[in-house]
């Protein structure tokens, strides 16, 4: 059965369904090997024509489900497609949580800066001055920074890419899949749609890759830069066992992703 892409033309979607793909295929990550845990949001339909194991999570909720998954079978990769709504705003509790207890997921940040699926209001990673349909006068307060955030509370492998730059943006999703810990790609997503102001160009203009900080001070001031100059690459990276390292073993054995997800066909 043929099913299109329900995202406008040009979304950065895109981007990022493509760079994944790229990143699994490379890994040798087939199509029954992992499971994808998507939010709701225009980031979540990629569930509609990604052809993998997948489940679709309700708002907010995508890292309850993963972690549930990993703890059932540490072999299994899990992979969940969030949002900056998804994951900073209803989702933000268990974002903050997660990456202290250091699971071993990667966690894709569609960040385009609105709720989209919503039709454009401002997200919690919307920048000051930024106007919207829920804005007019433009969003009052600072945004939450999701590297400064992810740093801080534990996440032990923290990158930002972005969704034009495919290349790019593959390498940054293997090393997190390959990382074992809590693993966040902050994607900065252009929404062609309901932000005419970070637009490709814009990005293309201020972007420039990093060289991986030593430590997590000098990882902190790099996160915290955002303007004329907006650094990409990985910010932060360190060895920690993992949730499940230290959590007794709920089955003796990994059981199949058939098991696992029968309680959601
Ligand atoms: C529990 C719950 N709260 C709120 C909503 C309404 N809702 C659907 S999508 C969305 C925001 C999506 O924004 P984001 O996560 O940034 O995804 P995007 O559409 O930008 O990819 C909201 C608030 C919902 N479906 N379920
Ligand atoms: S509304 Fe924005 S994020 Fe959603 S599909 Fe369209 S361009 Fe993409
Ligand atoms: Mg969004």
């Amino acid at each position: 059965m043929e099913i299109k892409p329900t995202w406008c033309p040009g979304c950065g979607n895109f981007g990022i369904w493509l760079s994944l793909k790229n990143a699994l295929t490379q890994l040798n990550i087939g199509t029954d090997d992992g499971v994808v845990v998507y939010g709701v949001g225009c980031h979540g339909n990629m569930d509609d024509w990604m052809k993998m194991y997948g489940v679709a999570a309700l708002h907010g909720r995508t890292l309850p489900v993963a972690q549930g998954l990993k703890l059932a079978n540490r072999a299994l990769p899990v992979i969940v497609v969030s949002g900056d709504g998804d994951c900073l705003g209803e989702g933000g509790n268990h974002f903050i949580h997660a990456a202290k207890r250091n699971p071993d997921i990667t966690v894709l940040i569609h960040d385009n800066q609105v709720y989209g699926l919503t039709t454009g209001q401002a997200s919690p990673t919307a920048e000051a001055g930024f106007k919207t349909k829920s804005t007019p006068e433009g969003v009052f307060d600072e945004p939450v920074n999701p590297l400064t955030l992810a740093i801080t509370a534990g996440a032990t492998f923290v990158a930002r890419g972005f969704a034009g730059d495919a290349p790019g943006l593959t390498a940054l999703i293997k090393a997190a899949v390959e990382h074992k810990g809590f693993a966040v790609i902050d994607i900065l997503q252009p929404c062609v749609t309901f932000d005419k102001v970070h637009t490709y160009q814009w990005y293309r203009e201020r972007i420039y890759t990093i060289e991986t900080p030593d430590n997590k001070m000098k990882a902190l001031e790099k996160a915290m830069e955002w303007g004329n100059k907006i650094p990409v690459g990985i910010f932060y990276k360190e060895d920690k066992p993992t949730s499940e390292d230290h959590e007794a073993v709920i089955t003796a054995e990994n059981p199949p992703i058939q098991e696992l997800l029968s309680e959601f066909i």
